[in-house]
């Protein structure tokens, strides 16, 4: 019995050695040590065994077991190794190899997208602005017309901030806030966009990301109406997607705006997606910013801004942006 265990185990030991894949190691490894191998076999037949033999051959038994489990284990970490080093090399990339500015690093596509923004609305007459990531619940939603407690303020799944008195700090949900800081910082007329990113504890899908960035609009100015914004967003539209792309707008609700609207694209494909909202500056937020409603009016625009990167460049899902893989990055 001793002799046939032996002559198994070199048997395993050739067969193990010349095993090239993972899967195929696995089967072997329950033929070697499993319910009907030969060691277990082996094991069962111990007890007819008399009791020095039993001793002898149970002692052998065990070494043999051993010897299997670690010539399986050894092939299984050699195995692996390998298709780890093949992986890497399928994903290497080469950065070596700087011929002309072939492989220079570019800006991403959502900094391209910010920029060509700021260029558009520039030459349009605006200012760019600025605030902070972290604001305070005024900014955010009390002073855009959310009162305390308000159902609205339930449209954004905030993240608030350990500071202060609990629900007084937040990372803005929107770059709304900016609108305020903007009016509280100067005199009227406004003519600003306001990018900036913004939080939201949103699940990340095609088409949302928790982490994301929009590009705010505010106008105010004498004498200031609704035909005003429209025309704006039709010009906007026009130099920013060029002649394939048509836009709609939805009657919708914002505390911050009355009227308010929906600004939706239309694909060359046909498909619609909604890039953001707008509509008048309700006259409570124009107070809020010390600004006069009674002397003056104005429009505001919110849009997402990865979205009109995936939108002009035919991307279809939200999350390639933000994966870091160059080969996907280097084609913007
Ligand atoms: C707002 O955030 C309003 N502050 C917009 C606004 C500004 C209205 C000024 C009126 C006047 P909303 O929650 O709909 O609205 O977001 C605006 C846009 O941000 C959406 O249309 C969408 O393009 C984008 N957006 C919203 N959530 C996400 C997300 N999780 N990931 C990526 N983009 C998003």
């Amino acid at each position: 019995m001793i002799s046939n265990l032996d002559h198994h185990l070199d048997e395993a030991a050739r067969a193990v050695g010349s095993i090239d894949d993972l899967d195929a190691l696995r089967a072997l490894g329950v033929e070697l040590l499993g319910k009907t191998s030969v060691v277990t076999e082996a094991r069962r037949a111990l007890g007819g065994l008399d009791p020095d033999q039993r001793k002898d051959v149970g002692q052998r038994l065990n070494e043999v077991r051993n010897e299997l489990e670690r010539l399986v284990s050894e092939r299984r970490t050699t195995l692996e190794a390998v298709a780890r080093s093949v992986t890497l090399e399928a994903e290497r990339l080469d950065l070596t190899e700087l011929d002309g500015n072939k492989r220079l690093g570019h800006r991403h596509v959502v900094t391209q997208t910010w920029e060509r923004l700021e260029d558009l609305f520039v030459g349009m007459g605006y200012t760019v602005a600025e605030g902070p990531e972290i604001e305070d619940e005024w900014h955010n939603f009390g002073a855009l017309n959310f009162p305390l407690g308000h159902p609205a303020r339930d449209m954004y799944d905030t993240l608030y901030v350990d500071h202060g008195v609990p629900g007084s700090t937040l990372l803005r949900t929107h770059t709304s806030p900016v609108q305020i800081r903007v009016m509280e910082d100067g005199e009227p007329p406004f003519y600003s966009i306001m990018p900036g990113r913004v939080f939201r504890s949103d699940t990340a899908d095609s088409t949302h990301m928790p982490v994301f960035h929009q590009i705010e609009g505010l106008v105010v100015d004498r004498g200031i109406t609704f035909g005003d914004l429209a025309g704006t967003l039709e010009a906007f539209t026009r130099a920013y997607f060029g002649h394939d792309f048509t836009s709609r707008l939805r009657p919708s609700y914002f505390p911050f705006t009355e009227p308010s609207a929906e600004f939706d694209i239309q694909r060359p494909d046909g498909t619609w997606l909604e890039l953001g909202g707008c509509g008048m500056v309700h006259p409570s937020v124009l107070s809020a910013g010390g600004v006069d409603p009674e002397e003056w009016s104005g429009f505001a625009f919110g849009f997402g801004l990865d979205r009109l990167a995936l939108m002009r460049h035919g991307i279809d899902d939200l999350r390639e942006l933000f994966r870091n893989d160059l080969r996907f990055l280097g084609q913007f």
